[in-house]
């Protein structure tokens, strides 16, 4: 329990409109956090795995009507429409808060409702925010232990400060007394709001109890409160990996990279380098907030501190790391269940003989549909990596040498490319685009442009969102700021097959980003940026067919010039608000495409 008066207040009139039948002050300990997964488990909502094949693990199934983010019911509540810009949902905060106000009314009935003080970041760095959860939801309370700092830690170091993000959750499902049977996943199937209050730093979730859309200091707070609070103060909340590169001298740099779902964002995160002598250890694999020092570097602390990542794919080729954080103390969701008490997944292994589907039904390989949900996830604390890196919980951050673009291309973005200047890295960022896969909701292949990776996450207008990005370089050191490049893993041959081999290769890569940020590798200047030298990128001992490298290196200037009227459209979402920088950035690309193809 707080002494500090505000939160006092708060919880109280949380509490007297969401009727809980109690309301626990959660400590954070390692009891509390056993607590929730025994009530899970007798609740049925969990079940033990085994013992010796995963020690400490929880497999939790969710309602088939709950299974990811809800991009469609997520709404920014910014004073005015305009505030939101063209990419967000926006509604009306005042009756936003009316509407919401009516489906908290008595919703945490029979349930209990727990308090988490949580902190993003580590407790006690100037980088760290704090927030407070209310939820009714025990999986949401053994999630917050592993994603964040939750606890009596958290409400010593807010001590009587106002200055915390307020965040209700209900899973929207009340209960006539707190002893009728409870249903294994309650959740509201006809009813989601995920509600963001950005001017009062609020958030307002019902209706689900997964992932993104209750875990609120995750995507909620982390990302888009948090990018308001940063756009305010000067600073950049982003949904970036971030990773330390050591080379064989013991030279160290700290990379982030922005890449949207679906791109092998936690893989490179944790990645082996094939290359001998050259080591990546991981800092965060999905959200890095980064703030210049006194000395003009941009340092990046992980708010997180633990990993919510997607089960299927995940195996001991793509990350090998990975497997090994979750074989103890996991909570899994939507998995498949193997006849041995353990969990499985698409390319997990080969597939078991018979498994129990993430939807109760027994399953064999020739069932012709998948075991795991695509979307099945592991929650487990990122101290479990064997790659972790010693700082990375350093309440100072780490200073970011180069921050990575990527999206998932088949053509026209080369394997690597180098910006010319920080406007022009912003303009790359601003232009990234991937193609969907059978993973995201619509069709398959088709190109969505998503800025930064940020384009279900960034709390406010994203051409204020580029300005800002513009603002922060403009004010810095130049000669400070990290170099920006444009990756792309995923291009393909004429036969629809992939160039790059990825995974631990990709430190090829990551080899030539270090050398540039040290001076020591060659680029050559081409229309859209700088690409590595003839024998600039090491290849030695590489396995691919012949040519593969050249074109992976090509730039098409045909593609290119096909590309700009959809980046201009895309521009055009964003009104009189898409900053003039990157409108002259689009008008330089342009012309140094058209010189270069009346040269060749
Ligand atoms: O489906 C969800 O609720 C999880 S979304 C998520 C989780 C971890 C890391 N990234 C994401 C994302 O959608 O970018
Ligand atoms: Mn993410």
């Amino acid at each position: 329990m707080s002494t500090n008066p505000k939160l006092q207040a708060w919880v109280e009139d949380m509490r007297a409109m969401c009727r809980p039948e109690r309301v626990v002050w959660c400590d954070g300990s390692a009891a509390e956090y056993q607590e929730m997964l025994r009530l899970m488990v007798h609740a049925g909502t969990a079940l033990w795995l085994d013992e010796k094949k995963r020690p400490g693990s929880v497999f939790v199934r969710s309602d088939p009507a709950d299974v990811a983010r809800v991009e469609e019911f997520t709404f920014i509540c910014s004073k005015s429409r305009d505030e939101a810009g063209p990419t967000n949902n926006w509604r009306d905060p005042e009756e936003t808060r009316v509407m919401m106000r009516g489906l908290y009314d008595g919703a945490m009935q029979g349930r209990a409702m727990y308090v988490i003080p949580y902190s993003m970041g580590p407790i006690g760095s100037s980088i760290s925010r704090i927030g407070v959860e209310l939820t009714d939801s025990p999986y949401v309370v053994a999630s917050m232990h592993v994603m964040a700092r939750v606890g009596s830690p958290v409400l010593k170091a807010l001590g009587s400060s106002d200055d915390f993000v307020r965040g209700v959750h209900s899973v929207g499902a009340p209960l006539s007394s707190a002893t009728v049977p409870d249903s294994p996943w309650p959740c509201n199937a006809s009813s989601k709001f995920i509600t963001h209050f950005p001017d009062t730093r609020e958030i307002w979730s019902y209706g689900s109890g997964y992932g993104g859309n209750a875990l609120l200091g995750k995507k909620c707070h982390a990302l888009r409160i948090a990018s308001v609070q940063a756009r305010d103060e000067g600073w950049l909340a982003e949904h970036m990996l971030i990773l330390k590169l050591t080379d064989p001298k013991g030279q160290v740099a700290y990379v982030a990279g922005a890449f949207p779902s679906a791109c092998g964002k936690t893989n490179l995160a944790m990645l082996n380098p094939t290359l001998p002598g050259w080591k990546v250890q991981t800092i965060g694999d999905d959200i890095a907030w980064m703030k210049f020092g006194a000395d003009g570097r941009l340092y990046a602390i992980n708010p997180e501190a633990g990993f919510f990542g997607v089960a299927p794919g995940t195996s001991m080729k793509s990350n090998p790391n990975a497997m090994a954080t979750i074989a103890r103390g996991t909570v899994f969701t939507n998995c498949a269940l193997t006849r041995d008490g353990d969990v499985w997944w698409e390319e997990m292994s080969e597939a078991p003989a018979a498994l129990t589907d993430w939807l109760r039904r027994p399953w064999t390989p020739q069932s012709g549909r998948k075991a795991a949900h695509p979307n099945a996830r592991f929650c487990v604390p990122a101290s479990q990596c064997p790659v972790i890196a010693p700082e990375w919980e350093d309440p100072n951050g780490v200073p970011i040498s180069a921050i990575l673009f990527g999206g998932r291309r088949a053509n026209t973005v080369p394997l690597v490319n180098e910006a010319l200047s920080w406007q022009h890295g912003t303009f790359l960022g601003s232009i990234m685009s991937s193609e969907t896969t059978a993973a995201a909701a619509g069709t398959v292949g088709a190109l969505r442009h998503d800025p930064m990776a940020m384009l279900p996450f960034c709390g406010y207008h994203m051409g204020d969102y580029f300005a800002h990005w513009l603002k922060l370089g403009a004010g810095a050191d130049a000669s400070k700021l990290p170099r920006i490049f444009h990756v792309n893993w995923f291009r393909k041959d004429a036969n629809g097959k992939f160039l790059w081999p990825g995974y631990g290769e990709n430190s090829r890569v990551l080899k030539w980003v270090f050398e540039r940020v040290h001076g020591t590798a060659a680029a050559v200047d081409t229309p859209i940026g700088r690409l590595p030298a003839p024998g600039a990128l090491d290849l030695s001992g590489l396995q691919v067919p012949e040519g593969a490298v050249e074109e992976l290196l090509r730039v098409d200037l045909d593609l290119w010039t096909q590309e700009l009227p959809a980046i201009k459209t895309h521009f055009d979402k964003f009104g009189a608000k898409m900053p003039q920088g990157l409108r002259d950035e689009l008008a330089s690309l342009e012309q140094r495409l058209a010189s270069a193809n009346a040269t060749a």
